[in-house]
């Protein structure tokens, strides 16, 4: 278990393989919706499997600040900017509160931060792609929060307490920010023919990999079962995509400009889209470490936290006097 850098309290974190008492009462608490609290008993792997899913869920906020923080110094006014300006520091604090709630399952910041530099730690698959356009940041806030939206509404209600609380306020702000990628493109798509252009080209990058972002297909979902059975996840990575095509495709309509899938049509009989296959190999090739930015990605988050160390070092020697003044 990693300890480095907690409070005694949050040492004793009760997790443990568990009896079958133990077990059978933990799945009646989470069956009967009750919130499942830092202190609480939890197996060892409800445990291990929360970390896992929310310090990914960390780290790609925080690596998710990059692809739209490269167009702050190219926003084509000051109204754009002082909203993605806004949008890419709510990200930034959307990794904060996730390293809390992770922090409260026992393990420290310190080590999920150096899991994320030393590339052991995944994150979504959505960030590295490049923004090459300023429709780019549009499609952003439309598809990829949107999908985020998706996925992260139901984790409010997700059985860890201090998981679910932190998303509440994420989902709040996340609305946001999906509105605003959708009035840009809005603004785009009724502009020139030049302008339009530019948002059916981000729509056609976005479109497959932001399909990716949900994961796996249910059948080679490895933790969808027994995290659903716990309610950390409450809806399959297929249903959710599924939601997501019906909702989206006809927010493009309403934007004039078409989803790149030839496959794409409605089944009037179920009321949802059919959609062509997602490129799997894609998908697995960028969570190995191959995806067109990921090399970038990390890299810069290595420079920026190694650019930080004497913020770190100052924070520290200004904490340890003021610590010293309080003990004298
Ligand atoms: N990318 O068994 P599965 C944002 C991995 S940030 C990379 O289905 P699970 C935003 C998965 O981790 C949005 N890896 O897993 C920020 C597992 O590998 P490991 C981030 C992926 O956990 C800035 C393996 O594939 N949102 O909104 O049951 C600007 C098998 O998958 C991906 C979250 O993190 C992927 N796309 O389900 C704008 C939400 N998909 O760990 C916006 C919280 C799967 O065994 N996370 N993998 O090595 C979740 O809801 C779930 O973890 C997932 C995957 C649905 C993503």
């Amino acid at each position: 278990m990693y300890t480095q850098g907690l409070d005694q309290g949050d040492k004793e974190t009760q997790a443990s393989a568990g009896t079958p008492e133990q077990l059978a009462a933990f799945q009646e608490r989470i069956d009967a919706e009750e919130k499942i609290e830092a202190k609480d008993w939890m197996p060892e792997a409800y445990r291990r499997t929360l970390i896992r899913q929310i310090s990914q869920h960390a780290h790609s906020e925080v690596i998710g600040m990059q692809p739209e923080g490269n167009w702050l110094t190219r926003a084509p006014s000051l109204k754009r900017k002082a909203i993605l300006l806004a949008k890419v520091q709510d990200e930034g604090g959307h990794g904060l509160y996730l390293y809390s709630a992770a922090e409260t399952l026992g393990i420290s910041r310190d080590q999920m931060v150096a899991d994320l530099l030393s590339g052991k730690a995944k994150y979504s698959s959505i960030f590295n792609y490049p923004t090459v356009n300023w429709a780019d940041i549009g499609a952003i806030g439309w598809l990829v929060d949107g999908a985020a939206i998706m996925n992260q509404i139901p984790l409010c209600r997700c059985s860890y307490g201090p998981y679910a609380r932190a998303m509440v306020r994420v989902c709040k702000e996340e609305s946001f920010h999906q509105r605003q990628g959708y009035e840009l493109l809005l603004t785009l798509c009724r502009g020139s023919a030049e302008q339009k252009a530019m948002a059916q080209d981000a729509l056609n990058r976005w479109w497959w990999p932001s399909l990716m972002m949900f994961g796996p297909n249910d059948s080679e979902s490895k933790h969808s079962a027994q995290s659903m059975a716990w309610k950390i996840k409450r809806f399959s990575n297929d249903e959710l995509r599924q939601k997501f095509v019906d909702v989206t495709v006809q927010q493009a309509e309403f934007l004039g400009i078409s989803v790149p899938d030839p496959d794409l049509k409605l089944d009037k009989k179920t009321g949802h889209y059919t959609f062509g296959e997602i490129d799997w190999q894609e998908f697995i090739d960028v969570i190995a470490g191959n995806g067109p930015c990921n090399k970038q990605r990390l890299e810069k988050r290595q420079k920026a936290h190694s650019d930080g160390e004497w913020v770190r070092e100052a924070a520290q020697a200004y904490a340890s006097k003021q610590a010293a003044r309080a003990a004298a």
